[in-house]
């Protein structure tokens, strides 16, 4: 656990323009450099309510991406959607007019902050599903060494249901093989390693994990190894907006089509610096640069 409580503090000034970001202090940075994962309080109180209201949208009328995990216990699912920041005019309105890109920028000690696409995910109360251990990174048609997600909560979150982070494994210098939330291979590749079996040996790793406000938000790496428990709560749901974001060294990969997202559109030669309208620079904002 973290119990540098004043790495933890980050409040938000009333800064709503992507310009005007809240104050990131070094330590918050050097922390997310070190660790690969930092709690960014009230960062984004603001923008809970837009974001419930998207978020509702999103569940209304899910994209062909949605991926609803429904137990075999019968307990309540785990809805997840992701790519309809295009769409959904609060989800536009985060990427483009928060702070977040800024937010970003700062923590991956870059020139400007790319978004690379968000998703929701909610787990009803009583939900028995898990989020597998896992990183992001071999599933994204993107590399580069600056790379963030911001996980904001838009409801409140007991420590027992929080996603836990294993602090320093973005510092591996390793990617596991990605695989499906039921364990299967989610495309052909070479990569053999997978990853740990975290749970089973927690006492070895430096496991973070928060509770949280709606509106506290955790930044990880790409890199940074990241589970779940089910919803142990019978009443409050766990509604999450996760906001991916990457940074002035950003290449394209190219999957074939074939990660998570899948991107199959993007006419970008591998290894081509991350470019295009799917992937607008957020920060600075237009007008500041
Ligand atoms: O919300 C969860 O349970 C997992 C979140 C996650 O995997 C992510 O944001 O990358």
């Amino acid at each position: 656990m973290n119990t540098s409580a004043s790495h933890e503090r980050l409040e938000a000034d009333g800064a709503s323009s992507a310009g005007r970001a809240p104050a990131v202090s070094a330590a918050v940075v050097e922390e997310f450099q070190a660790r690969g994962v930092v709690v960014l309080r009230g960062a984004f109180r603001e923008w809970v309510e837009p974001l419930r209201a998207g978020v509702a949208a999103v569940m209304a009328d899910p994209s062909p991406f949605e991926r609803t995990v429904r137990p075999d216990d019968g307990s309540p699912p785990f809805f997840q959607d992701y790519c309809n920041w295009n769409r959904i005019d609060e989800f536009r309105r985060f990427v483009f007019e928060s702070p977040a890109g800024a937010v970003a920028a700062t923590l991956m000690r870059s020139a400007h902050a790319r978004f690379f696409h968000e998703h929701v995910l909610v787990k009803e109360p009583g939900t028995a599903v898990e989020t597998p251990w896992h990183h992001d990174q071999p599933y994204y048609c993107v590399a580069g060494e600056k790379t963030v997600s911001l996980w904001i909560a838009l409801d409140p979150v007991a420590r027992e249901t929080s996603v836990e982070y294993v602090g320093g494994s973005h510092r591996w210098g390793c990617t596991f093989r990605p695989t499906r939330f039921n364990g299967t291979d989610l495309f052909a590749n070479d990569r053999t390693e997978r990853v740990p079996d975290i749970s089973a040996r927690r006492g070895e790793f430096d496991l973070a994990g928060w509770a949280m406000e709606p509106g506290d938000a955790v930044a990880f790496s790409f890199l940074t190894l990241h589970g779940a428990p089910g919803n142990v709560s019978e009443t409050v749901r766990r509604r999450a907006f996760s906001a991916r974001f990457v940074g002035d060294d950003a290449v394209f990969r190219d999957l074939g089509g074939l990660g998570s997202p899948p991107f199959r559109d993007i006419a970008l030669a591998d290894g081509a610096p991350l470019s295009g309208p799917e992937f607008p620079v957020v920060f600075p904002p237009p007008a500041a640069r």
